[in-house]
């Protein structure tokens, strides 16, 4: 038990309780804190930049329940938004007119897309649009990239980031090497691995899948000419470019990372932000390729809960809150005073670190960098990330709680709270 200043008698019983009834005590794993060890905060409400444990103790919220409360938690235009909407029902398995609204406004959004399909997580947005890029190409094998995380299906369980990362999973059991088997990995920002692979496994590759920014090994910006490289590339073999934006859509620009550096890939997978909080995921792309997709064409995909009309409402809210001028100018800059206050910080406290920021995103490697990839990333102190992130939890700022994920800002963040993150971070960094 790590020694905390802040009382967590009740998180402490809650998920003392919690741990017997799920596995490790939580619903996905990155929360359990392991890798940061100490008591993992149980929730009580959020509201805004903030959280308030149940032990009534406050926090300034870098996580934003991973991407999605960009405008901040329980935004009241989107709390009225979703007691209109839950008057007409909670589900209706049939369509509305809302998956259209929210559907044209994705499709206004994202160069890549001009048709869209939803389903209920990023995982299932990643599981459709790998089977559709091998429908497409009638190729079986996928290039990822190492410590990207692409969700949980089994086929992209492979050098995988996020959670696998952070608990040093060496991938996981159960899944069967015949899933894995058309899965091939580079490291990222090496475009000589990708040409050697395409070389190596000639019309045999459907498409490259990849974060554009990785925010799942902690934070890693692709390097100048990576990600036109990638178009080329795929262009020359009849491969498909797949960006996952799952955490970077609406959050980089409005129109995500392929808006931010003009790259157009031919697939999108999205979901956080595009469903205001609730459980959402989409794909989308060249009609010609989405017009592959059942019942249009063959190509089978399906969700009881797809396109529900409180994920609709939530996310059609949300992006209005974003369409708001200024919107992502204000994201930068406080990211950006952000991310290079805590490396001013860790310079005059004489700690190693690197990292940065892209618009709401954010992250910090307590190694000399720069981090290009994961092997990089893998290289950095996690246990004075550890330590790092539970002097600041006692002094009420809430990280990721691992070295292998991003941070997140939201319009709700004010200058004050950056101010007293900082001022967290110099207390916290001059005793590391
Ligand atoms: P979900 O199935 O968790 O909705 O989405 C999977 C996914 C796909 N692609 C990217 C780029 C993602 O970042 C994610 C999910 N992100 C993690 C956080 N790094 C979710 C948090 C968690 O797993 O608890």
């Amino acid at each position: 038990m790590v020694n905390t200043t802040i009382k967590t008698t009740k998180s402490q019983e809650i998920f003392a309780a919690a741990q017997n009834l799920m596995p490790g005590g939580v619903s996905s794993p990155v929360r359990a804190f392991k890798s940061v060890g100490g008591q993992p905060i149980v929730f009580d409400h959020v509201k805004g930049a903030y959280i308030w444990d149940v032990d009534s103790n406050q926090y300034i919220d870098y996580v934003g329940t991973w991407g999605p409360a960009i405008c901040g938690h329980a935004h009241p235009e989107v709390i009225a938004a979703l007691h209109e909407a839950l008057e007409k029902g909670t589900s209706f398995g049939a369509p509305s007119v809302l998956e259209n609204i929210l559907a044209e406004m994705v499709i206004n959004a994202v160069p890549s897309i001009e048709m869209v399909r939803f389903v209920n997580s990023g995982t299932e947005a990643c599981m459709a649009v790998l089977r559709l890029m091998r429908a497409f190409t009638g190729r079986d094998k996928l290039i990822k990239f190492e410590g990207c995380y692409h969700g949980h299906a089994d086929m992209f369980l492979v050098k995988a980031g996020s959670g696998v990362a952070t608990l040093g999973l060496p991938d996981s059991p159960g899944v069967p090497k015949s899933a894995t088997t058309n899965t091939l990995t580079a490291p990222f920002n090496d475009l000589e691995a990708v040409k050697q692979l395409f070389e190596e496994n000639r019309d045999e590759i459907a498409g490259v899948i990849l974060e554009p920014i990785v925010g799942n090994a902690g934070f890693i910006a692709p390097d100048a000419g990576f990600l036109e490289g990638l178009r080329e590339l795929t262009h020359e073999h009849g491969a498909l470019l797949v960006f996952d934006e799952v955490m970077t859509g609406f959050r980089i620009a409005y129109g995500g990372a392929q808006e931010k550096f003009g790259i157009t890939p031919d697939l999108t997978t999205l979901g956080k932000i595009i469903g205001g909080g609730l459980p959402v995921g989409a794909y989308g792309g060249r009609r010609d390729i989405m017009s592959m997709v059942a019942p249009a064409g063959s190509v089978y995909q399906a969700g009881t809960l797809s396109g529900n009309p409180l994920a609709m409402t939530a996310g059609i809210k949300t992006l209005e809150l974003l369409q708001k001028p200024g919107t992502y100018e204000y994201l930068d800059s406080i990211t950006q005073k952000l991310a290079d206050g805590l490396l001013q910080i860790a310079k005059e406290t004489g700690h190693a670190a690197c990292g940065g920021q892209i618009s709401g995103m954010f992250g910090l490697f307590f190694a000399n960098g720069p981090v290009h990839n994961y092997e990089d990333a893998k290289k950095s102190d996690t246990g004075k990330f550890g330590r790092f992130h539970r002097g600041m939890l006692e002094r009420g700022i809430y990280l990721a709680p691992s070295q292998f994920e991003a941070g997140f800002t939201s319009i709700a963040h004010t200058e004050e709270d950056i101010e007293r993150t900082l001022k967290a971070a110099q207390d916290v960094m001059s005793t590391l």
